[in-house]
């Protein structure tokens, strides 16, 4: 276990060195670093001597395979881009968890009920084209061809970047998996909140993952000169947007027992100083457990951004980007990972709801999903100060390796 452990912190390590950035951890859908990641991946899981490859979105699957050739599937898996100024851990402790479940199978003859998959997901933040899970869209079958045409910031299009990578847009609709191939989905990720750490546990099931829906928000004003357009005369867009991001945060605070909001990206044109703004171009991402409460409070912000483009004469366009209601994981997947828990020492075994967003969203659209949580210091992720310490990675492995021969177990 120790060996393994200490395999997973050399791999997490690795990944980490990769970066499209000199001063902290970013790997962006499609960009140099993410592709240098994912042909890492491929070596660790060739290794292994693995059926792997690549697919046309860029997703990363290996699989090792039942004797049975009519088996279903059994995936586990996360993704392998970041955020800007990411961490190292979320996203890839859970791709490198499952390669470990499958080496220690594959090298002790395991035989299994099921073909066994990890999948390395290609783009679960969404932070270059604002469109979360294109990796596991594709692999639910939900991929939207329109997203093709979507545009990074500096015009490059979502096609092109799959094109360049050696994807074919021929080939997403044939990778997607049907609902009949597959027996379930397991994603180990980090909590990135606090409770774990409150609880001082190293590891929980996840009950649920919340609603999320994002929107990208365009103010259109007019440019004018800073030094002579009167202030009561000014079409201001970054102003606009402004009260509208204040009006967000106090219906937030005002909901806060089942709401968050947040407004993440934004630009500013012509972003010069002695130009009143004509353009201001925003993300929205609001999320909640209620599903229809999210669908209701995304109407009443829409409305209160056409109340304020209205009074101050700005051109408004809203347009939603993505919108996923809040998922169950499986109970039957869970009572496999209750028992994985219990025979590595865990007793309590708690559960929680996922207010991140994780590619088991859109994988639940085909198959029953869990996940398992793990600490991370002080819930802090997204952020280069996220760490997990060893004892809790090694943990995790027992209890995943645990649930793994639960579910052969089952299965067989
Ligand atoms: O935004 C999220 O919830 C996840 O980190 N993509
Ligand atoms: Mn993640
Ligand atoms: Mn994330």
């Amino acid at each position: 276990m120790k060996l393994r452990t200490a395999r997973i912190i050399e791999r997490l390590n690795a990944l980490g060195e990769i970066s499209d950035s000199k001063n902290c951890i970013s790997r962006a859908y499609g960009t140099k670093a993410h592709t240098a990641s994912g042909n890492l991946l491929i070596k660790w899981m060739q290794n292994i001597s693995l059926q792997t490859y690549r697919d046309a979105i860029g997703n990363i699957r290996c699989i090792l395979p039942s004797l049975n050739p009519n088996a279903k599937y059994f995936i586990i898996g996360s993704h392998y881009d970041t955020v800007f100024n990411a961490g190292k851990y979320d996203g890839p402790l859970g791709i490198l968890l499952g390669l470990e479940v499958m080496q220690y199978i594959s090298e002790n003859n395991i035989q299994l009920p099921f073909h066994l998959s990890t999948i390395a997901f290609a783009d679960e933040e969404g932070a270059r084209y604002n469109t979360a899970y294109l990796g596991s869209s594709t692999i639910s079958g939900h991929f939207d061809r329109c997203w093709l045409n979507r545009t990074d910031d500096h015009g490059v299009s979502l096609k092109e970047v799959l094109e360049a990578n050696g994807g074919q847009v021929v080939n997403i609709d044939s990778d997607s998996i049907a609902r009949e191939q597959l027996l379930g989905y397991f994603e180990p990720h980090i909590e990135q909140g606090p409770v774990l750490c409150n609880e001082d546990l190293s590891v929980c099931l996840v009950n649920g993952i919340a609603s999320q829906t994002r929107v990208d928000v365009h103010w259109t004003g007019i440019n004018g000169h800073a030094g002579t357009y009167p202030m009561n005369h000014r079409n201001d867009a970054f102003c606009a947007a402004s009260e509208f991001s204040l009006a967000v945060e106090q219906i937030g605070k005002y909901n806060s027992d089942k709401l968050v909001a947040t407004i993440g990206k934004l630009n500013i044109m012509p972003n010069t100083p002695n130009v009143i703004p004509g353009k201001v171009e925003h993300t929205l991402d609001i999320r909640s457990k209620d599903s229809s409460f999210l669908v209701e409070i995304s109407r009443t912000l829409e409305d209160k951004a056409i109340e304020i483009s209205k009074k101050r004469k700005i051109g408004l366009e809203w347009n939603i980007l993505h919108s996923t209601p809040s998922v169950q994981c499986d109970e039957g997947l869970n009572q496999l990972i209750r028992n994985g828990m219990k025979k590595a020492g865990i007793h309590k075994t708690l559960e929680i709801p996922s207010g991140a967003g994780h590619d088991a969203v859109m994988i639940s659209r085909i198959a029953p999903v869990s996940m398992l949580f793990i600490r991370c210091q002080e819930g802090i992720s997204h952020n280069p100060l996220e760490y997990v310490t060893s004892e809790d990675i090694e943990k995790s492995l027992e209890v995943c390796d645990n649930f793994v021969h639960e579910l052969i177990h089952q299965n067989s």
